[in-house]
């Protein structure tokens, strides 16, 4: 416990050490407390609170230096110091100089990139669209023509806790409503360099999800595939993306495009 008085200069002297078996990055700030509450002293100081990110490999330290004046617009009865991964506070301490030591893991992510990704025509049954940087799922009843997206994943081998399948949408079509729908399929081996509307993955799945789109572009899709990414882990899976209601047009950006499509996999190492 550091009893400190508005006005007074705290002086922050910390050894940070990791002793967990990973690499990362976290993030150290100081804190002011009201009694088991704690606040990051960014929100009353202008600059003075803003973290210091440090990567530090296993069995490595690290030492924080800071000089704080307690904002004169709180009552303060603490000092902490926090050390943070993105949101996730792994360890604080009342301590005003001393040593802290990281030794839970926290979670990690990686971002996985389709193998594979394109989509095929039902008015252009032999055409292949292996390389376009755009990928189109639609239907329109009125013309019967339909688009499928087609994307094939390496799932990795992780201990998974969630997973988010992220699309880049970058248009839709003006006042078309409909739905798509999402699933996976059963046939695991297909490359973009030959698929086509004749011969496309199998309608066979286990999983679905319907997604309406508005009239927002610019986004990313943020879809909860954890399920079916743990059933899939180690090996390949294949995503289609077909309409589902009338009308509907909506266009990704696909691997070959600026905003690649991935799987967001959040894990424990
Ligand atoms: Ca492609």
């Amino acid at each position: 416990m550091v009893n400190k008085n508005v006005g007074d200069t705290v002086y922050i002297d910390v050894r940070v050490r990791n002793t967990g078996n990973i690499s990362y990055t976290f993030k150290i700030g100081v804190s002011i407390g009201y009694g088991s509450t704690w606040y990051d002293v960014e929100y009353y100081n202008d600059g003075q609170g803003e973290y210091v990110e440090a990567t530090l490999s296993p069995n490595t330290e690290t030492t924080i230096q800071r000089t704080l004046q307690i904002p004169d617009d709180v009552n303060i009865s603490d000092v902490w110091v926090a050390v943070k991964d993105q949101s996730l506070v792994i360890l604080n301490e009342t301590v005003e100089s001393g040593i802290l030591t990281v030794s839970s893991v926290p979670s990690q992510e990686q971002f996985v990139y389709p193998t594979d990704d394109t989509y095929v025509r039902s008015d252009y049954p032999t055409d292949t669209n292996a390389d376009t940087t755009s990928i189109t799922s639609s239907l329109d009843t009125t013309t019967n023509i339909r688009r499928n997206v087609y994307l094939r994943f390496a799932v990795p081998d992780v201990n998974i806790e969630q997973v988010f399948l992220r699309m880049y949408v970058e248009f839709v079509g003006i006042g078309w409503t409909g739905s798509l729908n999402f699933r996976d399929s059963e046939t695991r081996n297909w490359s973009e360099d030959t698929a086509t509307w004749i011969n496309k993955p199998s309608a066979v799945y286990t999983w679905n999800d319907v997604v309406s789109f508005g009239s927002a572009v610019g986004f990313w899709t943020n879809i909860d595939i954890t399920n079916l990414a743990k059933a899939n882990k180690g090996q390949y899976m294949t995503i289609a993306i077909e309409g589902w209601t009338d009308h509907v047009y909506v266009r990704f950006s696909s691997k070959e495009g600026s905003n690649k499509p991935n799987l967001r996999v959040i894990y424990t190492p």
